[in-house]
Order: structure tokens, then C-alpha cells, then sequence
């Protein structure tokens, strides 16, 4: 009430987008709805504190509170992941990957990574990212027939460059990692193995995908997909990772701050803290492989429309469709992944185009889109609505005209299934 007053103008604009997300599917893989007490959280004064350091060992005065509320967080992840170890003062995932490297390598160390166009993250090596310009990249992908990350070609390339820090982690790879014959691969040759979660952390968290935990040194994720929280980002140290560097939980800590950042968002390190007890909870459990449950169902429907789907199909909570080659394409008339994103996007599907691997158009026109059920799933939407929003997918992708009709579908079923209360 109080913005409505004070600036129409911002006001206006969030009502507006509130009513988007309200109105229409939030299907972006890396998206979601978190809960009315994270937002609270989020929204609250401690906004306003400086908090440069960490619990007990603070810059400024006046944090007494704050570290109660900072170590609450660490607790409730160390127990929630099984850790040793973990920093919850990073920004976003990108500055939480940063200080990874700065803990663990030196400027032009050989590390590896997925490239981005198999799936694989900006951070993890890429040439444009600070990753592959500090350090020297290299970037491992998956199988051409299979899409299956290429065991064998990481071994081999491990072997080779002999990295000093190993990523293992994606934003578009539909199936779940082999963390052991990683862990296996990235001791022979003396590696850090970080796994970077940011995807699955929800699904790792409620038990719907296994837990790299016993396997890496290293596990990294945002905090506002699949685990559903305010965007910001954690750092853990595993008990393997510890037994390598005793000293790795200081060297983070370090990396994190004076390393990379100043004054850490203490709001959205209490709204951390809400989302990971709502995460221990018996309900989040049933969520995460409702998720996956919804993801399958998802993924087979639009099978039987005749999609191709990356890998054939999903062991998590998205999958990439592969565009070319659409057997009720128009003749003569495929459609790009930018195409298709702004055609679903006026059905009220918001998803995203992406590349798929061994892509032979650019990444700014691949033949992907990526899809996911996270938000979908927090909606309460199960099996039957997954084979509603397939049929509508493919109507609209068969007959561009039918977008107007089936957004305003998307918009009766949306309203019996709101957002979070
Ligand atoms: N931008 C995120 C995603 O959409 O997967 C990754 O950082």
C-alpha cells in the first residue's frame, strides 16, 4: 500500500508482473515460486544492516541478531546436505563459482568444466566467463547419439590436462550424474571436484536425485530453482573435501569475503533460512518427486506428439526439445527455438530457447527449448495437467493461430491453481 503511494510507477509495473506470473505457466527450468514467508523474509529490515565478515567476527557492530540469523542458515544447510562446511553470503551462483576458483587454483591453472552448448554452465569454463579467461579451460561434452555425458572422453581428458579444479554440474542435461565414476576420475589425477547443483539442489535436498555429497569436495548452488528460495547462492564443503584440504572451509571464506564481495544480503540469507527448513520438511520430500513425476509425464506426451526430446527424455525436472525435424512441421517451414519461445510465450508457456548439443545454428537462434516443472509442480499441478499442457504445446507449435485460444485455457487453468499463499 505504502509503494502504491509513493511510486505509482513501480508499483504499477510489479502488480503487472505479479499478474503475469499469476496468469500464465512459469515453465523456465531454473525458475520457481517460493513460499510467502521467504518473501516476507526478503522484504524485511535487515535489508538495512552491514554485516562485512561472519558470525562472531563481524567489521561493524550492531549484528548481534544478524548472527544468529547467519548461523541459523549455515546449520540448516549443513544438516539439510550433510556437510562439513558452508557459506551462504554469495550474491548469486556466478560469484559463488568465482570464489571457488579463487580458493582452490591460480590465475592460468588447467581446470575443466561441460561446455555450455552440451548443457553445462558460463562459469564452469567458457571462454567469454571468467573461468575460461583467468584459467586454462578446457570443455568436456556428451555423447553425440546418446546426449549421455561422455564418461570415457571426461576420464580421458582428465588424464591429459590434469586439472586442478573439475566441474561437474548443468543447466540443460536431463539426466542424473554418475557421482561416483566422477569422483573416481577426478581423484586419479588429484582434481577439487565441485559439483554445482543450482538445478537439482531441490531435488538432491527432497530426495529425488542422489546427493553428490559423498563423492566431490566441493558442492555449489543458487538458491532459487528447484530449492525454491530467494535468489542468492551457498557454498558447502563436503567431509571428502575437508580430508583433501583441512583448510578449504578458511579458503573459501576468504574467496567469498575480502576476496569478492563486501556486505553480504543478510535478508536474503534469513529468506535462505526459511526456504531450507521448508526444504526439511515431509511435504518438500513429496514436492521434489512430484516434480520429476510431472517431468516424465511431461516429457512422454509430448513423445507421443512426435517430439524429439534430448537424451529421449528426463530423469529430472527438465528436458530440451530438439526443433529440427518436427515430423507435423509444415513442409518446407521448420520453426528456430526463438520462434517457438515467443509462439508459447503468447499461449502463456513461458519457457526458453536453448542449444542442444552438437547444435548447427548458433546460440542465438538454436533448435532447442528447454522446458521444466519446479513452478508448475509448486502450483499443486500433477500428471493430468502435464497432458493438458503437452497437447497444448504441440497445438500451438502445429498451428500458430491457435496461441490467442489456448492462452486464455492457460489462463482458466492457472486460476485453479495459484500461486503460493
Ligand atoms: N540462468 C540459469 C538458467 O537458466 O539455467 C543458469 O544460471
Amino acid at each position: 500500500m505504502k509503494l502504491q503511494k509513493q511510486d505509482v510507477q513501480i508499483a504499477k509495473l510489479i502488480d503487472l508482473e505479479t499478474n503475469r506470473q499469476k496468469t500464465t505457466l512459469q515453465m523456465i527450468a531454473s525458475e520457481n515460486h517460493c513460499s510467502p514467508a521467504v518473501r516476507e523474509a526478503l522484504g524485511s529490515h535487515l535489508t538495512d544492516k552491514y554485516a562485512e565478515g561472519y558470525p562472531g567476527k563481524r567489521y561493524y557492530g550492531g549484528n548481534q541478531f544478524i548472527d544468529k540469523v547467519e548461523q541459523l542458515c549455515i546449520d540448516r544447510a549443513k544438516k539439510l546436505f550433510g556437510v562439513e562446511h558452508v557459506n551462504v553470503q554469495p550474491h548469486s551462483g556466478s560469484p559463488a563459482n568465482a570464489a571457488v576458483y579463487v580458493a582452490t587454483c591460480a590465475p592460468g591453472d588447467p581446470v575443466m568444466g561441460l561446455a555450455l552448448p552440451m548443457g553445462g554452465h558460463l562459469t564452469h569454463g567458457t571462454k567469454v566467463s571468467f573461468g575460461g579467461k583467468f584459467f586454462n579451460a578446457v570443455q568436456y561434452g556428451v555423447d553425440e547419439k546418446t546426449h549421455l555425458l561422455n564418461y570415457d572422453a571426461v576420464e580421458k581428458m582428465a588424464r591429459e590436462h590434469k586439472p586442478k579444479l573439475m566441474w561437474v554440474g548443468a543447466t540443460a542435461y536431463p539426466r542424473i550424474f554418475d557421482w561416483e565414476k566422477l569422483g573416481e576420475i577426478a581423484d586419479s589425477v588429484g582434481a577439487y571436484l565441485v559439483a554445482d547443483i543450482a538445478h537439482i539442489a531441490g531435488l538432491v535436498a527432497g530426495g529425488a536425485h542422489p546427493s553428490p555429497v559423498p563423492f566431490v569436495h566441493i558442492v555449489t548452488t543458487t538458491t532459487h530453482k528447484t530449492l525454491r528460495g530467494p535468489r542468492g547462492a551457498m557454498i558447502m564443503v563436503t567431509a571428502k573435501g575437508l580430508k583433501k584440504d583441512a583448510e578449504l572451509p578458511k579458503k573459501i571464506d576468504k574467496a567469498v569475503f575480502p576476496g569478492l564481495q563486501g556486505g553480504p544480503h543478510e535478508n536474503a540469507i534469513a529468506a535462505i533460512a526459511v526456504c531450507l527448513k521448508e526444504a526439511s520438511t515431509p511435504a518438500f520430500k513429496k514436492y521434489a518427486k512430484q516434480i520429476v513425476k510431472n517431468a516424465k509425464t511431461l516429457a512422454e506426451e509430448l513423445k507421443k506428439y512426435g517430439f524429439n526430446l534430448v537424451s529421449g527424455g528426463t530423469e529430472n525436472h527438465l528436458m530440451v526439445i530438439d526443433l529440427r525435424n518436427l515430423p507435423h512441421r509444415q513442409a518446407g517451414k521448420s520453426i528456430t527455438g526463438a520462434e517457438a519461445q515467443d509462439l508459447l510465450e503468447s499461449a502463456g508457456i513461458s519457457i526458453n530457447k536453448n542449444s542442444i548439443p552438437f547444435d548447427p545454428a548458433g546460440p542465438f537462434k538454436p533448435s532447442g527449448l528447454r522446458m521444466g516443472t519446479a513452478a508448475i509442480t509448486t502450483r499443486g499441478m500433477k500428471e493430468p495437467q502435464m497432458r493438458q499442457i503437452a497437447g497444448w504445446i504441440n497445438e500451438v507449435i502445429s498451428n500458430h493461430s491457435v496461441a490467442p485460444k489456448i492462452a486464455q485455457e492457460v489462463k482458466k487453468l492457472c486460476k485453479k491453481f495459484p500461486l503460493p499463499k
